[in-house]
């Protein structure tokens, strides 16, 4: 039995969308990460980065999503290319582009316009520009492909799943889809699998903190609160 910690945002999103599709089964554990969960000294133990989703199967314990994507993809043998060095190519740098820098420069888009206290143009306008940019080149990629590896559904496209539903949210603007109509299409032939609408359940599974109060921000940007840089 896995062991599945998570919560309702993106990167967990896209790992339980693979345990879905895999049929293995799992044990969802919530971290309330409004509520401090990832900093206690037991997930710590499990996710020394105190940060979700962590996974863990029997002795072996995965954390980072991509990781834990490429884990099950290599321990039930699906949702991976072909088994050739050129496929694994491919595999291994469109899974590290979305970990690198569709997530987090995505992320940082969203935390400078929303989150970030004071005005911070030049930080809003770089991370803006560069999600954009790297939502650019996966929309490029679907231009000729209906998945990104090609004609197979992998965990590739269950990376950009978790993200892309939050894009008009992370860049502010409610039209930013119309600039990619190719990742509108992804996201659409993913919705309406099975596992999809399964992930879609595990949301009502648990009530996590919507208050973005004070207790909040300190667990999520403890930044704020931390002395300045010398
Ligand atoms: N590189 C990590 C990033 C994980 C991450 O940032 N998780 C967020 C949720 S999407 C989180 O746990 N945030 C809580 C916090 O930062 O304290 C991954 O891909 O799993």
């Amino acid at each position: 039995m896995l062991t599945f910690f998570y919560n309702l945002a993106p990167n967990p999103l896209k790992v339980a969308l693979m345990l879905e599709e895999t049929g293995l089964p799992y044990t969802a554990v919530p971290i309330d990460t409004r509520r401090g969960d990832q900093h206690t000294p037991g997930f710590r133990a499990i996710n020394p980065n105190g940060k979700v989703p962590a996974l863990q199967d029997g002795d072996t314990t995965v954390f980072d999503s991509n990781a834990i994507l490429l884990y099950l993809a290599e321990k039930t043998e699906r949702f991976l290319p072909p088994d050739t060095s050129a496929a694994r190519g491919q595999l291994l740098s469109w899974l590290m582009f979305v970990a690198t820098g569709v997530g987090p420069f995505s992320g940082q888009a969203v935390h400078f316009r929303l989150f970030a206290p004071g005005d911070n143009p030049y930080a809003r306008k770089r991370c803006d520009y560069e999600a954009r940019r790297h939502w650019q080149v996966i929309e490029d990629r679907l231009d000729d492909r209906p998945f990104l590896l090609g004609d197979a559904y992998t965990i590739v496209d269950m990376a950009v799943w978790g993200w892309a539903p939050r894009i008009p949210a992370m860049l502010g603007d409610d039209r930013a889809m119309d600039a990619y109509p190719n990742i509108a299409r992804l996201m659409a032939t993913i919705d309406a699998r099975p596992a999809a609408a399964r992930v879609a359940a595990l949301k009502d599974r648990h009530a996590f903190k919507t208050e973005f109060d004070d207790a909040a921000m300190r667990s999520l940007y403890p930044q704020i609160f931390a002395p300045d840089p010398v």
